[in-house]
């Protein structure tokens, strides 16, 4: 069995501590060992009532998530919780630090709660496809009232120990839970005769009665921030049946019928996947997990666009000091504007407090002298994506910046190998992908280059998650792992239009499946022009997917950034309106290049753009670009808008079936008569064994990995 709990008395109190390290949730050893100590407190006459606590940095941070899906041993949750709730002693959950899902419900189930003032609490199992099972949704709202219950359970968010206690979820903060959890304990047991239970408090149901605001908001919440997904819609059913039935446990009853729909539902599977798909992606598999990790304590930015202050902002988010050079004082002093207006805007919305504002924007400096980053522990790169450029501020970093340092670059498909060929320190170089705004978007796809430390790599890796950032692995590959799978699908929704759909179908059919943006809005949004300039300047002939992009090119539409693309965008606006007046263009360039424009349906958009993800994916797999199958829905779902409710597009593709997906590539190989179809050679070989897209093959089995000079995806970044 997994986890313990550990049972001790002192001056006639039991003290109950969870031990299922590193964050406690409740394996089926917690459970059992509960619900045994409850019962040997209950016996001992000498104990007068129980604190229960947990070791370590957590108190308990939920459900054991490896068990959904699975066979569950032992003594159930909720026989540990009935036991917990109508315990014959006073019950105090000494909340020492983290406490969600069913560690929250456990606590919900004590009599009374006193919480560390650096703890946390919250219930986010919506992330998990799930709903608080645990009774959490008849008695949150019993403490805080419906709507902020709502809140909470919809957004998963993590409240802190004062917040709580403001809103009446923890009694008292402490900065010695388990000692002022006895003292306390010890007053009430003369005190109080009857301990409260949070199921006994009805006032905040029998007033929300008959008022449908709450709901309705509650709905309009849930449509905004968490399209698609089922829980949300369960969720608020259960607090409903708390609102509007009398009996505590008809409540009970209801959530338990709630929860197993969403138990059975693919959508927990593949969140469940998402969650811990994120931890895999942490861990390389041929990187010990002893090894070193340099202590990143200055970080220098070159560079003060977009890319670069957002990048300067992640760091100073984390707390840790922040250079930005740049080689032209204007541009410097726009750049480190735009910062501050972010914070300000910040500020404004009541995410930060002025006071927290300065201390955050005061970490971050400026200058344009390279030997201002020389004390720098490590260096990012975030100019234009220009590889002789980018050699020239890596020959200077490498003069400047002291020898121990990272030199890193932020290039979205440049050979990392190449810039580091030019330093003396190509083990300390590497590629730090941000995702724009990389102050809000979470990917970091770290690039490995063929001589990257792994020193360099698990200092990345490491720094990665106190930046908040999901980072993946690749290789240092043409497009890397999101970019190439991102030109193959691209290249799939242009030639859907050169074949007869129209842009609003494509995004609409492709928004529906879940994506956040379709194809053409976020071609529009990048700037059609992009690729058209570099096609100009190399004196390159359109490839047939590009053809239709590039003539709107020529016409002067380049997408949002002149109001005209794909779309046409009003003054100031960033919502796209039809635009009848591309038709002409797009029947032109259909008939020019021999296609005979043809009704396609919504399934055939879909399944031809997120196959060509699926096949894709399956060779950056099989070259060993990607680490896991994980990894590549990792990236696709932080840094892509894809559905984390479908799990990404690999688990997408095995909750399809493997043989279902070929029979699919096959057909639209016949169809298009195009080879992106033809399927992966990874894909037939697991299908065959009724296996499932998983790791990556050892070395010795990987397919060769793409060159750069070859790559067509190269030349399009
Ligand atoms: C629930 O409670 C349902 C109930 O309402 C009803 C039931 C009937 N279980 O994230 P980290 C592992 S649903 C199993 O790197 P951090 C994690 O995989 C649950 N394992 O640390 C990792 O393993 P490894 C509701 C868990 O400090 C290791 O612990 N609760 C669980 O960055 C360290 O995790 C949640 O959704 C778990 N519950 O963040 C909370 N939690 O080392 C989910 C963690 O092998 N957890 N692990 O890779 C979290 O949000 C974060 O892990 C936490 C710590 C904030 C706790």
């Amino acid at each position: 069995m997994k986890g313990t709990v550990l049972y001790d008395v002192k001056d006639g109190i039991a003290i109950l501590t969870v031990d299922n390290p590193p964050v406690n949730p409740l394996s089926d050893g917690v459970r059992t060992g509960l619900f045994e100590s409850l019962v040997k407190a209950e016996e001992d006459s000498s104990v007068s009532g129980v604190v229960l606590t947990g070791n370590g940095r957590a108190f308990i941070a939920g459900a054991d998530i490896s068990e959904f899906g699975g066979n569950v041993e032992g003594v159930s949750l909720n026989e540990v919780f009935n036991k917990l709730e109508y315990c014959t002693k006073p019950v105090v959950a000494a909340i020492n630090g983290i406490a969600l899902g069913g560690g929250l419900e456990t606590a919900l189930c004590c009599n009374y709660r006193i919480a560390d003032k650096k703890a946390f609490v919250g219930l986010p199992e919506v992330n998990l496809g799930l709903l608080p099972g645990g009774g959490g949704t008849q008695r949150l709202p019993r403490l805080v009232g419906p709507g902020e219950a709502l809140k909470m359970m919809l957004s998963g968010g993590h409240v802190p120990a004062t917040k709580a206690l403001h809103m009446g979820i923890v009694d008292k903060i402490s900065e010695n839970v388990v000692e002022d959890a006895m003292t306390f304990i010890k007053e009430v047991s003369e005190s109080v005769e009857n301990h409260p239970k949070v199921r006994d408090k009805n006032e905040k149901m029998i007033e929300a009665r008959g008022d449908d605001k709450v709901m309705l908001e509650a709905q309009a919440l849930a449509a905004k921030t968490r399209k698609g997904q089922f829980a949300p819609g369960q969720i608020i059913k259960c607090v409903e049946s708390a609102i509007n039935l009398d009996d505590f446990d008809e409540g009970l009853k209801k959530e338990g019928e709630y929860f197993l729909e969403c138990l059975l539902h693919p959508q927990r599977e593949a969140m469940i996947h998402m969650f811990f798909g994120e931890r895999a992606a942490s861990k390389i598999s041929d990187v010990p997990k002893d090894t070193k990790v340099m202590d990143i304590k200055k970080a220098g930015i070159i560079g003060s666009g977009t890319m670069g202050g957002g990048i300067a902002m992640c760091f100073a988010n984390a707390g840790i000091p922040v250079h930005i050079i740049d080689q032209d004082q204007d541009n410097l002093a726009r750049g480190i504007s735009v910062i501050e207006k972010n914070y300000d805007f910040m500020v404004g919305r009541g995410k930060l407090t002025q006071d927290q504002k300065d201390a955050v924007f005061g970490l971050v400096s400026s200058s344009l002298d390279y030997k201002d980053v020389s004390d720098c522990d490590i260096v990012i790169e975030a100019v234009y994506e220009n590889l002789e450029l980018k050699h020239e501020i890596f020959k200077s970093l490498d003069e400047h910046v002291k020898g121990d340092a990272i030199l890193a670059s932020n290039t979205s498909g440049l050979d990392i190998d190449s810039i580091a060929s030019v330093t003396k320190r190509p083990e300390k170089v590497v590629g730090t992908h941000f995702f724009s705004p990389a102050n809000i978007m979470r990917l970091l796809e770290v690039v490995r280059g063929d001589q990257t430390s792994n020193e360099t790599l698990a200092t990345i890796m490491a720094i990665g998650k106190k930046l908040k950032k999901a980072a993946v692995v690749s290789l240092n590959a043409p497009g890397f792992i999101g970019n190439r799978m991102l030109f193959g699908y691209t290249a799939q929704a242009n030639m859907l239009l050169l074949e007869g759909a129209l842009p609003h179908q494509i995004d609409q059919a492709l928004e529906s499946f879940g994506l956040n943006m379709g194809p053409f809005r976020m071609m529009d949004l990048v700037g059609l022009d992009l690729g058209w300039r570099a096609r100009k300047l190399g004196g390159k002939e359109s490839p047939l997917h590009a053809k239709i992009g590039d003539e709107l090119c020529e016409q002067n539409r380049y997408g949002q950034k002149n109001g005209a693309g794909y779309y046409n965008y009003s003054e100031g606006s960033r919502a796209p309106n039809p635009a009848p007046e591309n038709e002409a263009t797009y029947e032109k360039i259909s008939a020019e290049n021999g296609f005979t424009r043809r009704d396609i349906s919504d399934e055939e958009i879909v399944d031809r753009c997120i196959l060509a993800l699926i096949n894709e994916g399956a060779d950056i797999l099989s070259e060993g670009v990607a680490q896991r199958a994980a990894d590549i829905d990792v990236v696709y779902i932080n840094g892509y808008g894809f559905p984390i409710w479908r799990g990404g597009p690999m688990h997408h593709a095995n909750a399809m079936g493997l043989d279902v997906v070929i029979e699919k590539l096959n057909k639209y190989r016949e169809i298009t008569g195009n080879d992106v179809y033809k399927p992966s050679e990874m894909l037939l070989k697991l299908a065959e064994s009724g296996e499932r897209l998983g790791e990556a093959p050892a070395k010795e089995d990987r397919k060769e990995k793409l060159d750069f000079e070859m790559s067509s995806v190269a030349n399009n970044f």
